[in-house]
């Protein structure tokens, strides 16, 4: 098969980018280097690892060639920037201690986004029961959790699994083991490093998001979340949109809308008092309320 169509242009996917140089595989296999042209900086727009794209190439092998057309994208992502992935992998370990409204954020993100997500807890080869067991009671009924080793290779097949013909994205904290977990999972080279050092230096080991195919199909290792991140700006009752465990008490509260804070006669509140809502789950929630309601107040700072 060609991957040259009709117009002269050729179709692929950005499988990298740095310094405003992007690689796109084409259909037979083959990396292009390539430029987006200006266009889109006029529009906002960064093309991203994942997009689909029309490109012209260069006309001699050391010459970058251009991105034309970035087609309409199935999924959108900010942190970390990726487009058209299907799955989140949550990746989550004892060290370092797992930052869970990060892993929260992430859910959130996958579900305004209807993208699958799953947490896979890794380093269970040193904590065998801790982290595993606070993930599967929190998300219980949210989102499956996979208790992996991506150091000795176990529940790499479940894992697998549930990974078959999905574009999953690896995402968590810098040192929590995605590079470690995808190299043992797809026989991968992504480079990994020592906490010690990274936290020495203060740097990812992963600095650029990459989508590797696999013979099922694709997982894109991003670098880690370090220490804060800015949250997105979003109108404060519209944050719950994104959690599917308060589904099932939508519009049974006093108030509409309900941010499920303070207000009297709140249906959350009371599933969580009767224990059908995480606590620590519904905390966190309060937290990113909050700060997404500062960042509403100052949006236009
Ligand atoms: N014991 C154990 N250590 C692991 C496991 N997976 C990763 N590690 C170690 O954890 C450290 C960080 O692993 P990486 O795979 O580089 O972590 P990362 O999430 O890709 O980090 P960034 O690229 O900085 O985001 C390395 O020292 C790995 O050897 C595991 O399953 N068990
Ligand atoms: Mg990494
Ligand atoms: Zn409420």
């Amino acid at each position: 098969m060609t991957a040259e169509i009709e117009t002269g242009l050729m179709r692929g996917r950005i499988v990298r980018g740095r310094g405003g140089l992007y690689t796109v595989r084409d259909e037979t296999g083959t990396e292009w280097t390539l430029r987006a042209k200006k266009k889109f900086r006029r529009q906002g727009i960064s093309p991203l690892v994942g997009d689909r794209v029309l490109f012209t190439p260069g006309h001699i092998s050391d010459e970058h060639g251009w991105v034309e057309e970035i087609e309409t994208r199935d999924s959108v992502f900010v942190r970390p920037p990726v487009a058209n992935v299907s799955m989140i992998c949550a990746v989550v370990s004892c060290v370092p201690e797992t930052d869970w409204l990060l892993v929260d954020k992430l859910l959130y993100a996958a579900d305004r986004q209807k993208v699958k997500a799953v947490i896979a807890v890794t380093k269970c080869d040193v904590d065998q029961e801790e982290t595993a067991a606070y993930a599967s009671r929190c998300y219980r009924g949210i989102c499956p959790v996979f208790p992996v080793s991506g150091r000795e290779g176990t529940g790499l097949d479940a894992l697998r699994d549930v990974f078959a013909g999905q574009a999953v994205c690896f995402a968590g904290q810098s040192g929590a083991g995605k590079s470690t977990l995808l190299n043992a999972m797809y026989a991968l080279q992504a480079e990994t490093g020592e906490i010690s050092e990274k936290i020495a230096r203060g740097k990812n080991t992963t600095r650029h998001t990459e989508l590797f195919l696999t013979e099922s199909g694709a997982v894109f290792d991003t670098p880690g979340f370090n220490l804060l991140e800015s949250e997105e700006i979003m109108e404060p009752e519209a944050l719950q949109l994104g959690y599917p465990d308060f589904a099932p008490y939508r519009g049974k509260c006093y108030f509409d809308p309900c941010c499920h804070q303070s207000e009297p006669g709140c249906a959350v509140k009371d599933a969580v008092k009767r224990g059908e809502i995480d606590p620590d789950r519904y905390g966190r929630y309060l937290r990113i309320l909050d700060s997404c309601r500062v960042n509403w107040r100052n949006r236009y700072d």
